[in-house]
């Protein structure tokens, strides 16, 4: 069960604000911050995808797709609250409007990685490619890191317990 954390999601806040300040003009319509694959036990074939979408164009977008060779099969989800539970769904489509920014975030919106080719370390990057609305594709290389779900922790964190 995971849950929204009313002080990670201002510590998140805080550091879009940072990330967006100190951000130049690019010429990719979209741009990708902050993504990260969450390192699971090697007996996990799941794990999520999380990042920072801005759109720096003139124009919405939304990512339809995505695709990765580290897993069977990549969705687009998101954490909606269900009587207090938060649960898990596929949805169609992640929007990005112009000029905005979307954050996915443990909690919220994610990529997930479904049946896993072969366990994921800590440190490796995975290959994701995010499909646009507008047929375009941006592929990334996104790093595996241990990420805190639970406690509004810190990413970055030393102490990581558990499991
Ligand atoms: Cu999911």
């Amino acid at each position: 069960m995971v849950r929204f954390a009313p002080s990670f999601l201002r510590t998140t806040l805080a550091g879009l604000a940072l990330t967006l300040a100190s951000q130049g003009a690019l010429a990719e319509p979209l741009g990708v911050e902050n993504a990260k694959v969450r390192a699971v036990p090697p007996v996990s074939t799941t794990t999520a995808a999380f990042m920072v979408l801005h759109n720096q164009g003139d124009d919405d977008l939304a990512v339809v797709d995505a695709q990765s060779p580290a897993a069977e099969i990549t969705e687009l989800h998101n954490h909606i609250d269900v009587d207090g539970v938060m649960q898990m769904r596929q949805v169609p489509e992640i929007r990005v409007p112009a000029g905005g920014s979307v954050e996915l975030a443990p909690g919220g919106l994610h990529l997930m990685l479904i049946d896993l080719v072969e366990p994921l370390r800590e440190g490796e990057e995975v290959e994701i490619t995010l499909v646009l609305d507008n047929d375009e594709t941006l592929t990334l290389a996104v790093p595996v890191k241990r990420i805190e779900v639970m406690g509004g922790g810190h990413d970055h964190e030393a102490h990581h317990q558990g499991h």
